[in-house]
């Protein structure tokens, strides 16, 4: 696994070595020029494909996810927890994969299972690419992206039980946020509940419809316990109407990146899982974020990224994050 994540990074390095210049991506356009629709029709969120139904088509047009229930066969939730919890007992090396605390728990004794929140950039992972190369998940996904697919940002998100200070939560944000490439409707994400997840244990919460306005300014939020990193929020939206998503174990919920979403706190003794993935489809371009709401963000991104010793600037940092999961790599 670490020497396919290294071959990633000496792909990346020859992809840049060809480019005329050394700093801008060289497919990147500009974000303001970007045109935010790309598609015209009766549907312009998903593509004609016989996996959805039209009544599911309709829904997610009008409000921007859609659940599939027990998509997931247990046995491969089960894998993928096993090699989570390998991960956060220390018992395999990380390598380039970015593993989360909860700021809170962080403060205490917590170890394991019981402080990590999450592990990123999980593509190259023998077991959990398991799940971000299941025929069956991309047959859905190629609804949203068409046939050419590829992972870019890859997660599995653990909530344990909170500490009181109420930091389990995931503010409500917008996914696209964080990421330099469009069109936003060619983009989506998977999200797989790795357990029943319910009200009291952080269930996702999404705000119907939101997928239908632009990119949002999105800030840390000002809570009197401070947040975990990057988990920026849209500023005002905590007493939005929200549906929250109670989902069974397997079930998967695909949702569109400008989705307005996030999640409650943990208040059971017990953990919240879920294992997910953003996919794009591999025509998308990267785009230059200079004077648009996501510099900022941009520049927090690459500092993470040099923290852990790789010089690279946004659009690079999703390059080398991504990886192809079915088809042809055209521009990502
Ligand atoms: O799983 C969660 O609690 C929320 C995840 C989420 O919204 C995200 O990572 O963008």
């Amino acid at each position: 696994m670490l020497k396919m994540a290294s071959e990633r990074l000496n792909t990346v390095y020859r992809h840049l070595k060809g480019s005329k210049t050394s700093n801008v991506y060289p497919k990147c356009v500009s974000a303001a020029t970007y045109p935010l629709y790309s598609s015209v029709g009766e549907f312009r969120y998903t593509l004609d494909n016989p996996i959805l139904s039209r009544g599911q088509r309709q829904f997610y047009e009008e409000n921007g996810y859609i659940l599939i229930p027990r998509l997931v066969d247990d046995d491969l939730i089960e894998e993928c927890r096993l090699r989570f919890l390998d991960y956060c007992e220390g018992r395999i090396p990380k390598g380039n994969i970015t593993m989360m605390k909860d700021i809170s728990l962080a403060k205490t004794n917590a170890k394991g299972e019981y402080l990590i929140n999450k592990i990123q950039d999980i593509v190259w992972d023998d077991v959990l690419s398991k799940y971000f190369l299941m025929p069956k998940l991309l047959d859905y996904v190629e609804c949203f992206t068409g046939p050419n697919i590829m992972a870019m940002h890859t997660m599995l998100i653990n909530k344990p039980p909170d500490s009181g200070k109420e930091t389990s939560q995931h503010p409500p944000h917008q996914d696209l946020h964080y990421f330099p490439f469009r069109p936003a409707d060619r983009i989506v994400a998977a999200w797989t509940a790795m357990e029943k997840v319910t009200r009291d244990n952080g269930c996702l919460f999404v705000v119907p419809g939101s997928h239908r306005g632009v990119l949002l300014k999105h800030e840390y939020p000002k809570l009197e316990n401070g947040v975990n990193k990057a988990y920026h929020g849209i500023q005002g939206y905590d007493t939005i109407e929200k549906v929250e998503l109670p989902m069974e174990k397997g079930d998967t919920v695909f949702f569109h990146p400008l989705l307005i979403h996030g999640s409650g706190v943990n208040k059971t003794r017990g953990f919240r899982k879920a294992i997910s993935c953003h996919y794009a489809a591999s025509d998308c371009e990267y785009i230059d974020v200079t004077g648009s709401l996501q510099e900022e963000v941009a520049k927090e991104i690459e500092d993470m990224a040099k923290r852990k010793g790789l010089s690279l600037n946004f659009q690079e940092v999703w390059k080398y994050r991504s990886r192809l999961a079915r088809g042809s790599e055209l521009n990502l």
